[in-house]
């Protein structure tokens, strides 16, 4: 496919855009300088129309964060329109930008406390209307009861993955200050831990998507990018026609396939095993990059076979063992200092301030190289042996890139093949295009949505450091979106420390049904929910209605519109949307805090999250300490030394509307080998390998030793080995529909005219094989529940599988919904939803039921 060839007679589409200027066509397909002036004039020529245009910025968590004129006549939002970003490669909206004044007037948008009517069942949707004052009076009283009988964790507060600065940071103070239990939703934390354990990467850090033109070929991994990633895919498309090579993994001939140079289909949750078989072809084909191994890596540091940790200096040489004793001495000294002087704050503040010491104290004490023979220190080593068998205190040592080797080895072509699917000529093929520097491998999120996603970006992470393909312009491995992080952390705890646990949503199901959590009583009886549509979002519906919902005396929840999450509470909130207040969108792939003016009043009697906050601080005697005002808000979260070095301040956000939170631009992720963990390299061999977040599950030895490297290990339930394969041949996996941002406008009568309902695609052996046929229902099940929608009879769906765009309401079907199918399992270390590790079968429905 060449970017040359153009359906304009021989023009390329960049020339034509150019000689005709037409402007809806340049509006939807490329960013430019002409562009933002034609955005302009269009602004300016409705102001003389006596409208007036306010800057939004939209902030569903498509990543995108485009900055919108909210057009308002007479008090109404009549129409959005795209605003210019400083970096016009950023201007960008979509169908969804487009189509917000459908979203802000839904007949489905909550405008009144509601109250579930006395004596009816959760979900009914009988409600009658209530004063903000009885029902904040209800939130503060069942807090402070439930609290006074069944102990402080006995709140929970939980939230989604929408984000505002003040609305989320504001929440944090709040769940802290009131001691409650907090609920953390584990949405797409695979790929983000391996990135952190390894190389100490920021959220999703990879090369900016501006830098793309830098590559040679992207590669995309599970990443459906002209879907998922709508305001980006330009960015791909401008490579291509630059000469950079497209390649796509996915199981799925995706849209993005059809547009790419290669497509590589796969075996869905093997792609672990691909990236271990290209790194054995590297070592085969001594394609290393030694300078880099050497200096940016771990790949000379010496193992401790018995313990598996790296051999320090300090147990070589006798010195550095007497300065490290002098420096642990201290540390211990410092750390009871400050546990002494936390003391005041409680037993917790004082233990955290003791383990904060101790964590964040830096010994002098390298780990070791073999030099001409010779132990040296590593930092002091130019040309360490990355191979080198030595032996220390009795024990043989190989380095941690020996052993990456060995583990690596099994993974031949054949036995890849085996795993994968992938053809050994095609897996030469893709070793090629990796070794054709500079690559952007970018990631999306499908890999990652099985048990053993975490080892995919682990392995991604240490192939791209086996040839130093990171750090420098065009080569990347993860695919870029980053939250501001140098905000004022002070503003979180200031109003005290929680106590409570944090309890991640997959496994609250087996907390509320057990009252149990890590081995002690942990009774929840109250759940407040903001920014998430959790029934509709989360694995195992029927689990998460039967344990969660049913074992909870009270539910709140917050949203500007009647969601599944809502429908299933006993108190709805309405909450503003975006346009009618002020607040700053601080994350996205653009690396910008973006300012939202308030463009119209709120309808009916909605608040915001913040005035809600506040409220109910109020009635708990703690409304000092909790401010209605969201500037006031933004103003204090940005009293940090890093926002004043960066000029984010709120006047400075007003007036520029969007300011850089990353300096270097493009930003390259790890520039020039820098990375911030321990040992400053990119640590591909885990020392100390860690759960991401506590839960009840513990890891056994034997797995937290095979945890170093990474490697592979099969699909929980997705994989043919599985014996459930037997009775549930089909992995269904979703994906991300243009129409809807999760189930984020679900009911925009513009979008639905294009996606009226749930579908679901197969391929036409599967099809036929269970007589179904294109267009009819179809029900697909498994033991937790099923989902009915209409049959998309498709050969771009890979035999085996199924595929169904996510993010409707469970009440859109026709019954289930798409969670009911997904399990709450998770990986031991990376405690990630598999949303895509899932078995099913399917067949034809009618009205009453299964035909
Ligand atoms: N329009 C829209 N955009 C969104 C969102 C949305 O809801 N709507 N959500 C946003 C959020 S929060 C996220 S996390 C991102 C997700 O961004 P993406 O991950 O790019 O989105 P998905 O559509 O889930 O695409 C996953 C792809 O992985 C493929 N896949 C499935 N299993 C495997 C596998 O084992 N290996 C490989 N190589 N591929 C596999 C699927 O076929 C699919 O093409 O999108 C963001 N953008
Ligand atoms: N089957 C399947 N399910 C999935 C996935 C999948 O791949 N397959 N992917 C998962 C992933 S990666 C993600 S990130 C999750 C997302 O899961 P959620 O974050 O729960 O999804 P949303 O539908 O975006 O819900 C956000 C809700 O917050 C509300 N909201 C928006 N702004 C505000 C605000 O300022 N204040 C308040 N109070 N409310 C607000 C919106 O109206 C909406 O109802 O979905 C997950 N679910
Ligand atoms: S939904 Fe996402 S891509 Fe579309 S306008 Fe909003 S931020 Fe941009
Ligand atoms: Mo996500």
């Amino acid at each position: 496919m060449s970017g040359t060839n153009s359906p304009q007679g021989g023009l390329t589409r960049r020339s034509f855009l150019k000689t005709t200027g037409v402007a809806a066509g340049a509006a939807a397909l490329a960013g430019g300088a002409n562009l933002t002036a034609l955005a302009a004039e269009d602004v300016a020529a409705q102001n003389a129309s006596g409208e007036q245009v306010f800057r939004g910025n939209c902030r569903p968590n498509c990543f995108g964060f485009c900055h919108l004129n909210v057009h308002v006549r007479d008090g109404k939002i009549v129409k959005t329109s795209r605003a210019p970003y400083n970096n016009p490669e950023y201007s960008r909206i979509c169908q969804r930008g487009l189509s917000h004044v459908q979203r802000v007037y839904d007949p489905d948008r909550v405008l009144y406390p509601m109250r579930r009517v006395e004596g009816t069942e959760r979900g009914a949707g009988e409600w009658e209307r209530v004063d903000w004052d009885s029902a904040i009076t209800e939130i503060a009283e069942k807090m402070q009861s439930y609290k006074a009988e069944f102990g402080q964790q006995a709140v929970a507060i939980a939230a989604g993955s929408n984000v505002g600065f003040a609305t989320t940071f504001n929440y944090t103070r709040f769940q802290y200050a009131t001691n409650c239990t907090y609920i953390s939703t584990p949405y797409d934390n695979a790929s983000m831990y391996a990135l952190s354990r390894t190389a100490a990467g920021s959220a999703w850090e990879a090369n900016e998507h501006t830098d793309l033109k830098n590559s040679k070929h992207i590669v995309a991994w599970g990443a459906n990018i002209t879907d998922a990633q709508v305001h980006s895919w330009h960015f791909l498309k401008e490579a291509q026609q630059n000469g950079t090579k497209i390649t796509v993994i996915d199981p799925t001939f995706t849209q993005i396939a059809n547009k790419a140079d290669l497509w590589i289909p796969i075996r869905p949750g093997s792609d672990t095993a691909l990236v271990l078989g290209i790194m054995r072809e590297f070592f085969k084909r001594d394609a290393l990059n030694e300078e880099f191994l050497a200096a940016h890596t771990v790949a000379p540091f010496l193992v401790n076979p018995e313990t598996g940790l790296f051999v320090r200096y300090s147990e070589i040489n006798a010195e550095a063992a007497a300065r490290k004793a002098e420096q642990e001495a201290a540390a211990q000294k410092a750390a009871l200092a400050a546990m002494e002087a936390a003391s005041s704050q409680g037993e917790v503040a004082a233990g955290m301030a003791y383990q904060s010491v101790l964590g964040a104290m830096a010994y002098d004490d390298q780990p070791v190289v073999v030099e001409n023979g010779a132990l040296v220190e590593a930092d002091k080593a130019t040309a360490p042996d990355l191979f080198a068998k030595y032996e220390v205190s009795g024990s043989v040592c190989d380095t941690a890139l020996t052993l990456l080797r060995e583990s690596v080895q099994e993974f031949t072509p054949e036995r890849v093949r085996e795993l994968t699917d992938v053809p050994e000529d095609l897996l030469y093929q893709l070793v090629d295009i990796c070794l054709d520097q500079p690559v952007n491998h970018y990631v999306g999120y499908g890999s990652q949505a099985y048990s053993n996603g975490v080892h995919t970006t682990h392995a991604g992470l240490t192939m791209c450091g086996l040839i130093g393909n990171m750090g420098y312009p065009g080569a990347s491995w993860g695919s870029q979106w980053q939250m501001y992080g140098g905000f004022n952390a002070m503003y979180l705890i200031g109003a005290g420390m929680a106590t409570s646990p944090t309890v991640n949503s997959l496994a609250l199901p087996e907390v509320m049904r057990t009252g149990e959590f890590q081995g002690s009583p942990c009774s929840i009886k109250m759940l407040y929910i903001h920014t998430s549509n959790i029934v509709a979002c989360h694995p195992d519906t029927n689990a998460w209605l039967r344990d969660v919902v049913g074992n909870m005396e009270f539910i709140v929840t917050v949203d500007s519109m009647m969601t599944d999450t809502a429908r299933y509470s006993d108190l709805v909130l309405p909450v503003t949307h975006w346009f009618e207040q002020v607040e700053v969108g601080p994350a996205g792939q653009t690396l910008c805090m973006n300012w939202n003016e308030k463009s119209i009043e709120p309808l009916g009697e909605a608040k915001t999250d913040v005035e809600i906050v506040h409220l109910i601080a109020e009635k708990l005697g703690m409304g000092d300490l909790f401010s209605a005002d969201t500037e006031e808000i933004i103003d204090e979260l940005l009293q940090s030394e890093t926002s004043a070095s960066l000029g984010i301040t709120l006047d400075a956000l007003k007036e520029k509307k969007e300011i850089r939170f990353v300096a270097d631009e493009p930003h390259i992720a790890f520039r020039d080998g820098v990375f911030a963990t321990p040992t400053g390299r990119l640590e591909f061999y885990l020392e100390n390998p860690q759960v991401r977040e506590a839960t009840s599950k513990v890891p056994t030895k034997e797995e937290i030793d095979r945890e170093r490297l990474p490697h592979w290990f099969p699909p929980a339930e997705a994989w043919p080995e599985n014996e459930l394969y037997q009775k549930y041949p089909l992995v269904c996996m979703s994906e991300r529909p243009r129409f809807r941002v999760h189930s984020q406008w679900y009911n925009v009568p513009a979008l639905r005219e294009l996606d009226p309902e749930p579908i679901v695609k197969i391929n036409p052996v599967d099809a036929e094989a269970r007589d179904i046929e294109n267009g009819m229902y179809v029900e697909c099940y498994n033991d937790r529940g099923h989902a009915v929608a209409r049959a998309v009879v498709s050969d771009a769906v890979r035999p085996g599988t199924l595929v169904y765009p996510k993010g409707w309401q469970r009440s859109q079907h026709k019954a289930g919904s798409w969670c009911e199918l997904l399990s709450c399992d998770y990986d031991v270390f990376a405690v990630s939803a598999n949303w895509m590790d899932t078995l099913c079968e399917i067949r034809p429905w009618d009205e009453g039921g299964v035909l």
